[in-house]
This record gives C-alpha cells, structure tokens and sequence, in this order.
C-alpha cells in the first residue's frame, strides 16, 4: 500500500537530512525511497512495491529481516538494564558473555574481544591500538599501517585513511600520516596471461616490497579485506592470503583482517579467514554480529597482542560510551544463537551457496557479463562492452546504474560499483528466491543491453 504521507516524508527528507554516499542534490530532486518494512528476505518500500532484498541491507542482514526474537531480547534488555558502561571497572553480563562468545568462535587465539559501535571505530580502535603496542615494546618508530587502493575499512579518519578510496582521501584531507597502500589483487583486469594462483602471489609479493621500501623496522601493520567488498567484490586468488601471512610473519608485521563484511557467514565459513585458510593477529568485525539489527562491532585481538596490551600497555585511552553496550550485546548474542541453532552458516556452505554460485555462472553466460566471480553468499558480475576481452567500459559507471534500475524496478535490490553488480542476500534465503535473483538479474541484463544495442 502506498504510505499516506510520501510526498511529505519525501519532501522533509531533502530540506534536513543529509544522506551519506550521496549526491545530496540529486537525490533531494529525485526524491529518497523510503523503506517500511522487511520480512525475511524481502523489504517493502513507502510505494507498496515487495522488493528481494539480493543486498541484505548494507552487506550485513545475515539472519534476514523481522526476527522478533532480537526485539524480544532487546526489549528484556532495557526494561532491566539499559545502559552501563564497561570504563571504571565495570561491565555488565550480556557484554562478558558477548566476550566470550566471539573468542569462541573467532579463529585461532583471536581471544579478546574490544567493542565499538561500528566497523569504522574498529578500525579506528586498531590503528591506535596497534601504535601502542609496538610503541609500549619500545619500537614507536614502528608505526606504518599498509592498506591497499580501494580497500574500505570506514568513514571515520583512521577507516578512512587506512582505506584506500581516493574520493574519500580527497574530502577532510586524508590519509594521517604513516599509512600507506598497496594496489590489491584483481586478476581480472590485471591478470593478463598469469594463472590467477601465479597472479595471487605476484599481487601478494607486493606487500614484501612495500616493506622492503620502507623497512621492516618501521612497518606495524598490513590491514586487508579477505574479499574486498565496496569496491566490487574483488575476490583474491587462493594463494593470496597465505603468502600474504608468510610475508607478514617474516617481518613481524602484524596481519589485520577485517571481517566486517566477510564474518558471521558471509563465505559459507563463519569467518573468511577459514575460507581462505590464513590466520590474523587482529580483526575487525560488526555488520553481521548483529544482523543488522542494531549498531555494534569488534575488534579482536590474539594472545600476543592482548597480553602486551595487558601487561605494558598501562591505561587503555581509549573508549566510547557505548563501548559493550548491553542491549547490542544482548542483541548481538541473540543474532549467533540464531546463526548457531538453526545451522545457517552450515546450510549456506553445503545447500544455498553451491547453488547460488551455479545460478550466478549461469548469469555469467549472458553476453554483457565479462566475469561472474562469487564465494560463498557474496558475488559480483562484471559488466563489460565486449565479452571477450577482460576490459572496462570507457566510461565506467554509466552501465551498472542501467543495470541496477532495471533490476530494482523489476522488484529486485542489486548495488551497483560502477559497472560490476554486487550480491551479498541474506543467508537464510533459499533456493526459490535464487531462482528469483536468476530470473529478475537475467531481465534486467537483457535490458540493459538492448539499450546499449547490444546483440
Ligand atoms: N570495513 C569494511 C570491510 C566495510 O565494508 C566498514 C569497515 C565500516 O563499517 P561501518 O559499520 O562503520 O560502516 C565497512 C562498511 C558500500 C559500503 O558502498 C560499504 C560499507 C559501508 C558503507 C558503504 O558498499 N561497509
């Protein structure tokens, strides 16, 4: 149905709310969609139109839409406590069993748990929680953190420094000092005659030589994303990760992983590093933690890390308000009981991925389709103007947004990175709503390129 008040929502939103990742002035002209409702794997908008939701949300509504158990729990939660917070000395007991739940489920010794509100305070919390250690262990002119071009790790000064968007450096004057990038793997454009197995290490081999540049004495970090999200689901070939490790370790650099899109079963394994089998010092987590459902991330840190933070680190200055909040803790632990009980990360891997990813090569096969990479429950199609060749359009950007509209008029929700259009459903969807992201993405391609013209 549509909503009585549209126009007037519509209206109010362009004269005060500035939307982030916009065009503000376009968008108060075009008027804003405004969501009402989610079910599962689907939402509706204010115009009545039930739309399949192949984006959960943002990258992070793992367990799908109108879970009223986490609204049960959150409700609990603030009738009996609703705010504490975790500074001078004290914590409350959805936050410790929170705690204890990821170093349980985190790989390897990846024990402690330090909470924010988002993945940029994670990564934000990282870089300084890095400095401090090399720092406290007396080497504080180790304090280069190495990110890669197009990587995301947030909006806030460190994320977005350590980030490796351009755009984003060009706004407020970023990256802070002592961070530098590393142009990260993409086989597809760069690859050329290389196996992507070869083509992985030649890509990984580039952090060696960063480091070699600048000196091991002087580099902390290197922060990745096992598959790098915003930018167009780059997928890294399988060698990547693990030369990446053995490059890490050589040199004493600590390995970051941010898993803020990768964890909570993105890949069909809880995290992404079991995916591509390495094993970070430190991660970044929040989207799925929750689902979504409300605001909270992570970072974790290993033993080594943890106890130097411990034992010389002194005071910790460092902390938010909301840091182990306990209604997004209670949340958070209602979203993993969910996860754990009802077997979803275990169903994608063996069930809903396998098929999804026969689907999306099928997708593959159309004649606008240059690549169809997808792992697990994330994907991507790369649109190119001539199939045979690993190539971008000239004017890049143009084609994915055709694309995306024709999808999203067709009751469909893709996200388009210039002309690579980005999957990442809701893990619970099932195998007739694949079909349906099949059928509505076949559409909207076949659209898109007659409107090119292309035959
Ligand atoms: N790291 C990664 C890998 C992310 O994808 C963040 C950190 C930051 O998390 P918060 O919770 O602070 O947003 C993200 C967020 C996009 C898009 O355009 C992706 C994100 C955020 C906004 C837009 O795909 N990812």
């Amino acid at each position: 149905m549509h909503h009585p008040d549209l126009a007037q929502l519509q209206k109010l939103d362009a004269a005060h709310h500035l939307h982030p990742f916009n065009d503000n002035a376009a968008l108060a002209e075009k008027g804003t969609r405004i969501l009402t409702r989610g079910e599962g794997t689907y939402v509706w908008d204010a115009e009545g139109n039930k739309l399949l939701d192949a984006f959960a949300g943002l990258w992070c509504v793992n367990i799908g839409y109108g879970r009223k158990e986490l609204g049960a729990v959150a409700a609990r939660q603030m009738t009996e406590l609703a705010y504490y917070n975790s500074f001078f000395g004290c914590t409350t007991e959805p936050t410790v069993r929170l705690a204890q739940k990821l170093a349980e489920l985190s790989p390897g010794d990846l024990n402690h748990a330090f909470f924010t509100n988002s993945g940029s305070e994670a990564n934000d919390t990282i870089l300084r929680m890095v400095r401090h250690f090399w720092k406290v262990q007396d080497q504080p002119q180790k304090n280069i953190l190495i990110g890669r071009f197009n990587g995301y790790h947030g909006s806030t000064v460190a994320g977005a420094s350590l980030g490796g968007m351009k755009g984003m450096h060009a706004q407020g004057g970023l990256p802070i000092p002592d961070i530098h990038h590393i142009e990260p793997p993409f086989w597809f454009i760069e690859g050329g005659n290389h196996s992507p197995e070869e083509y992985g290490l030649m890509a990984a081999r580039r952090l060696e030589e960063k480091i070699l540049e600048l000196g091991p004495e002087r580099v902390a970090a290197f922060i990745g994303e096992p598959i790098m999200g915003a930018i167009g689901v780059y997928i890294p070939p399988i060698t990547y990760w693990p030369e990446i490790e053995r490059i890490c370790r050589k040199y004493d650099v600590l390995l970051i992983a941010d898993e803020v899109i990768c964890g909570f079963g993105r890949t069909g394994e809880w995290f992404g590093q079991q995916y591509f089998g390495f094993q970070a010092d430190i991660m970044a987590i929040a989207k799925g933690l929750s689902s979504g459902y409300i605001p909270i991330g992570a970072v974790m840190f290993n033993d080594r890390v943890a106890n130097v933070l411990k034992d010389k680190g002194g005071e910790l200055a460092h902390g938010y308000t909301y840091s182990g909040h306990p209604v997004c803790a209670a949340v958070a632990l209602e979203n993993i009981r969910i996860l754990q009980e009802e077997g979803i990360v275990e169903r994608c891997r063996t069930e809903t991925a396998p098929y999804l990813a026969q689907r999306w090569q099928e997708l593959g096969q159309h004649r606008l389709v240059g690549e169809a990479r997808i792992a697990g429950m994330v994907g991507a199609l790369e649109l190119v103007p001539d199939k045979s060749k690993r190539a971008f359009f000239a004017e890049r950007g143009k084609v994915g947004v055709q694309c995306r509209d024709h999808a999203l008029r067709n009751g469909l929700i893709l996200r388009a990175t210039y002309d690579a259009m980005l999957l990442s459903p809701p893990l619970i969807i099932d195998k007739a709503q694949i079909d349906e992201i099949f059928d509505k993405t076949w559409k909207a391609l076949e659209l898109t390129a007659a409107e090119l013209g292309i035959k």
